[in-house]
This record gives structure tokens, sequence and C-alpha cells, in this order.
């Protein structure tokens, strides 16, 4: 029996085409620059956001560590959501590695944060306080339950950035997915953004791998910071081959993935004792919640992964399953029907 994972878009394999262009891919040493298809990837991406230039890390974490890292000096301060990966799902890593003092404001449903919110967080000189340098944005917002945060919000937060000599990077893990959903280019929604991160290993389905974009200087920087972190990849380009392939063949199936999602919360919202607004749900992410006493939401994980199905439970009362590359259309009505059968009996 197929197995249904649908605990994250991270649990991907590589298409047939990529694993080809892997095995074919010409290479070098990426740290001395000299692997074409690092360099390709890198100069392929830059272009696609219409900005100056690109790195490969090895992951979003690390894309993000980087960026923060290249932005801020320790000591200083980066204002973000409450509900953003950097701040929950990163270790620490910018307060730990790069001394960064995370300043966060409330997260709304939405993904956006209030721009006054954002005008009183921006600290005056005065010696009380850390120097703020940088707003951080994410993209779609995975916690926000996958929503795409529109340009025009990013152009508004980029303003108060740009009044404040303050810079804006977005964590861009899932900006294919935004771009899908609101029909703009990723040149278009990252427009006004100083730095952009975009994973090959989520929505895409690439094996490994992160790009993050930006201007000349910001990338040397950002080049140096991935070295002192260990980021620094030898024959990288059987990675970057696979992202090319991805960046090329996954559009569409990032539209099927959406439609998928869709169908998932309209089923789960037919179904007696779960919890959903199917109307939140934009992209690749469904979040719903438990509405019956008959069972805990880790019986239900459980019993689900029991008959091949998994997911995650991501706190009392919180369910969330991502559809990605390998999920199809019968693996939706499969899930359906399990968990419509689990709560029934
Ligand atoms: N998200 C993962 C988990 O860490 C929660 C997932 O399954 O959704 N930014 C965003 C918005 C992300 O969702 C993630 C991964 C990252 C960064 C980090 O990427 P990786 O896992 O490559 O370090």
């Amino acid at each position: 029996m197929k197995k249904i994972d649908l605990r994250s878009d991270t649990v991907t394999h590589p298409s047939p085409a990529m694993k080809k262009a892997m095995m074919n891919a010409e290479l070098g040493d990426d740290v001395f620059q000299d692997d074409p298809t690092v360099n390709n990837l890198e100069k392929t991406a830059a272009a696609l956001f219409g900005k100056e230039s690109a790195l490969l890390v090895p992951s979003g974490t690390m894309a993000n560590l980087v960026s923060v890292l290249a932005h801020c000096e320790r000591g200083e301060e980066v204002i973000l959501g409450n509900k953003c990966h950097t701040f929950i799902y990163e270790a620490g890593g910018i307060a730990a590695f790069g001394g960064v003092h995370p300043h966060t404001l409330i997260n709304q449903p939405d993904g956006t944060i209030d721009l006054d919110d954002i005008r009183h967080a921006i600290r005056p000189d005065d010696v009380h306080f850390p120097h703020t340098k940088l707003i951080a944005l994410e993209n779609t917002h995975n916690k926000c339950n996958g929503t795409p945060v529109s340009v025009e919000y990013i152009k508004l937060v980029s303003d108060i950035a740009q009044e404040n000599d303050l810079k804006l990077h977005i964590d861009g893990a899932r900006i294919f997915n935004a771009s899908v959903a609101l029909g703009k280019s990723v040149q278009q929604l990252n427009k006004y953004a100083d730095s952009v991160s975009f994973c090959m290993s989520k929505g895409l389905s690439a094996p490994v791998g992160s790009v993050i974009i930006g201007d000349s200087m910001f990338i040397q920087k950002a080049r140096r910071i991935r070295k002192a972190l260990g980021g620094g990849m030898r024959q990288a380009g059987v990675l970057a081959a696979a992202g090319l392939v991805a960046l090329g063949e996954m559009i569409p199936q990032i539209k099927l993935d959406h439609e998928n999602a869709r169908i998932l919360a309209d089923g789960i919202s037919q179904i007696d004792g779960l919890d959903i607004d199917p109307r939140n749900v934009k992209t690749n992410i469904v979040y719903f919640g438990l509405a019956s006493n008959k069972m805990t939401t880790s019986d239900l994980v459980q019993k689900m992964e029991d008959r091949g199905i998994r997911f995650l439970a991501l706190g009392p009362n919180q369910f969330r399953m991502v559809t990605h590359y390998g999920i199809e259309r019968k693996d939706i009505s499969t899930t359906l029907d399990v968990m419509a059968h689990l709560l029934k009996n």
C-alpha cells in the first residue's frame, strides 16, 4: 500500500528529470566558485528575481541565518512576526550565532504585521536600546495557514524600512507558492525586498538547498558568512542541477498542490468531529482542529499512521497536512475516507 506522507512538502523525492540532471551535472569546487552548475543556478535565480546576485546555501534555516547576519551586527535588532519560522523553528540561531536581538510583533492571521506596530517598534537612537536594522517577513506564511502575502503590503513595509534606513528580508521558503496563488511573478513579489531566500526542497521538490538573492555587496558578505558557518559546499552542482530542473518543471505541480489542498480542506469541513474554515486555505498548507471528544489529537495521528497516512499534530488541538509532488488526487480521497471512518467509529 502506498504511504501517504502529508507531514510537509519537505518530504518530496527528486523527479526522474532531476535525478538525471544530478547524474550528468558538470561539477567544480563551489568554494573556489568554479562549479559551473552552481554558478548557473545562482545566475538563473538572480535573473528570475530581478536582482544582482544569488548564493546557494544548504537549507532554509541557513538562508535566514546568513541573511540576518549579513544585514545586522551583534547587538542590533530585527523586527519579525511572533509566528515566523525564524523566530519559532530555527533554534534561536540569529541570537546564538549572530548576537542579533529578535523584536517580535504579533502576526495577524494573514501573516502580515500591523504597520503601526512596525512603526512603533523601530527604536529611537538612545543608549538604552539596540539599533533596529532589519524587518523580516515570511511569504507564504507557514504558521498563518500558508497565506500568501501581497506585494501591496510588502511595498508598505518597504516604505517604512526606507524611511528609517532599515533593510527588508523576505523568508520566501515557499515564494513560488505565493507567486502561483497571487498570480504575480517572483520578481514582482520581491521587488521591494533587499534580500529574499527561497527553498528548492519544499514545493519545488528538489532534494537539498536554498538560494539567497540580493545585491552584489550583500551576497559577497553572505558568501563569507556562509563559509564561517560551515555552509561552503564543494561539488554542490549535484544539488544545483536538481534545483535548475525544479525551477523549470515544478510550477504546474504547485498549482496542482494548491487544488489538492483546497479539495482536502473542503473534505475536512464535511467530516463531523473536525474543525476547519476552508476559506483560509490559499496554498498547499492545511491546518485544522479536532472537535470531537472521542479521541485525542495524538490518537488520531497514530491511528492514521497505522493505516499508512502521516501528518502532524502541532499542539493540543491543531493538525497540519501539506500537499506536494507525489500526493495525487486519489491520495486526498483516501485520506478523507480513512479520517471520516475513524471519527465515525
Ligand atoms: N519549515 C518546515 C519545518 O521546519 C516547520 C516545514 O515542514 O514547514 N522558512 C520557512 C517558512 C519554513 O517553513 C521552513 C521549513 C524554513 C524556513 C527552514 O527550511 P529548512 O528546513 O530547509 O531549514
